[in-house]
């Protein structure tokens, strides 16, 4: 089932008359209303009369989070403080914390597109969703919750953490859908598995996001949940949850363009680069009252896609990103996005999907190490065998990636957990 036919299968001509139409408004919103992008538009001899539709949107200037962070706290709002009914805010880890605001009719749209996700994945209003990810200043648990009163589903604002209380409720509630990071997704499926309890679990999907995950990954998590898994991507400055999510055909991820214009750009010089290239995700919200962005730069590296679809949608999609260029490693000049190291490890049957990577730098040399926990059941092996797979991950990862990582087998549960976004990345190379 569709959410919304009038805006999820328009034709292409369609869309770009509407896209114009609201961007104009939007262009003209901004530049009466935000002082920095009025000051950005003067500083380029750019009005709001030139930009006639999306054919004029590569002459707007970018929005980067620094724009955000030095207009901290509300400098982008273009409505009075009076209109705004919602704040959510970043959680600040690399610097000032962002802030986003919302009005009313802000965050009706957010549930109208969290809603579209929910369908995608087959939601109606007789599932009982469960929502995992935090309730709070992210934006992932509110976004998701929208979403499930939109469509009418019973929603449950279980939140994160006290894992075995939610394998309780999720069992004696009958939870249906599922919707928490993939990280945490997994965590579940391990205290599940504790509790013995799949067989009382009624969960049919999970949608996840927030964070990269493999196509592996997801088979895993389908294995052990006993779901179809959708992925759901989005982010705080645009909106949260929702910017863009799977269908059952799972080739990439409709984007809600009716609100989110999307480019895609070449990162170090900023030009636009045609359908089917790899780049830099860029945003312009149209729609949005509180915070309209205008070209946003996500920092995700994705492709668009305008093939068609089979499930009858014609909204673009985007490929799952493989992580921000922020998240990119670079161990002795090689670019590394631990998804890829994730894609390595998740062919190898005897290790588990909990892994950390370590990077340090000794001797001015880097020192990459990846360390993953063993299976339980393979876990009591002989020295012998488990040397044998820890040099067999060695020579993958050599293979796939072209650099050689220390690889050091941990065991069972040694790995911290996740109840939200996974911290796989330790880079002690930053402390010095
Ligand atoms: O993570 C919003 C969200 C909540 C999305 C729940 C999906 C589900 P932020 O905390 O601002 O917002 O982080 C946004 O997370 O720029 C991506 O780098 C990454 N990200 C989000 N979804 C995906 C995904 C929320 N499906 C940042 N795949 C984004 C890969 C994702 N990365």
């Amino acid at each position: 089932m569709i959410w919304n036919e009038k805006y999820e299968t328009m034709s292409r001509d369609e869309m770009t008359a509407l896209q114009s139409e609201r961007l104009r408004d939007c262009v003209k919103r901004v530049y009466e209303n935000v002082a920095p992008y009025r000051a950005k538009m003067d500083a380029i001899g750019l009005k709001p009369e030139d930009i006639h539709g999306v054919e004029d949107l590569h002459k707007l200037p970018f929005t980067t989070k620094d724009d955000l962070r030095d207009n901290y706290p509300y400098g982008l709002t273009a409505v009075p403080m009076s209109e705004v009914s919602e704040i959510h805010a970043s959680s600040g880890t690399t610097g000032k914390q962002t802030v986003v605001t919302y009005t009313e009719a802000d965050v009706k749209l957010w549930g109208e597109v969290t809603a579209r996700a929910l369908m995608m994945a087959g939601g109606s209003k007789n599932d009982i969703v469960h929502v995992s990810y935090g309730y709070g200043l992210f934006t992932g648990g509110l976004g998701a919750h929208y979403g499930g009163q939109t469509i009418g589903a019973a929603t449950i604002p279980v939140s994160t953490g006290n894992t075995k209380r939610q394998v309780q409720i999720m069992r004696d509630f009958g939870s249906t859908i599922l919707m928490c990071t993939p990280s945490y997704a997994l965590y579940l499926a391990e205290a599940i598995e504790e509790a013995g309890c799949i067989d009382d679990i009624h969960l049919r999907a999970g949608i996840f996001g927030a964070e990269p995950w493999t196509e592996n990954m997801r088979r895993e998590i389908e294995r052990r949940l006993r779901i179809k898994a959708y992925d759901i991507y989005g982010l705080s400055e645009i909106i949260g949850p929702g910017v863009a999510a799977e269908c059952e055909e799972q080739t990439g991820m409709h984007i809600a363009e009716d609100h989110f214009i999307p480019e895609i750009i070449n990162s170090d010089t900023g030009e636009v680069l045609p359908a089917g290239s790899r780049g830099e995700l860029v945003f312009t919200c149209v729609t949005k009252q509180a915070m309209p962005l205008i070209r946003y730069r996500t920092r995700d590296i994705s492709e668009l896609s305008y093939a068609p679809c089979s499930c009858g949608r014609t909204t673009v999609k985007m490929i799952k990103p493989q992580g921000r260029a922020d998240d990119m490693l670079i161990i002795r000049g090689v670019n590394v996005f631990p998804s890829q190291i994730e894609t390595v490890l998740m062919t190898i049957p005897e290790v588990a999907p909990y892994y950390v990577l370590v990077v340090d730098r000794i001797d001015n040399t880097d020192r990459f190490e990846v360390q993953v926990e063993i299976r339980p059941e393979y876990f009591s092996d002989e020295v012998r065998a488990l040397e044998e797979i820890r040099s067999r991950i060695a020579r993958e990862i050599l293979s796939a990636l072209g650099i050689s990582a220390g690889v050091r087998l941990v065991e069972p549960h040694t790995i911290q957990r996740s109840e939200g976004k996974a911290a796989r990345i330790i880079d002690k190379r930053k402390l010095y």
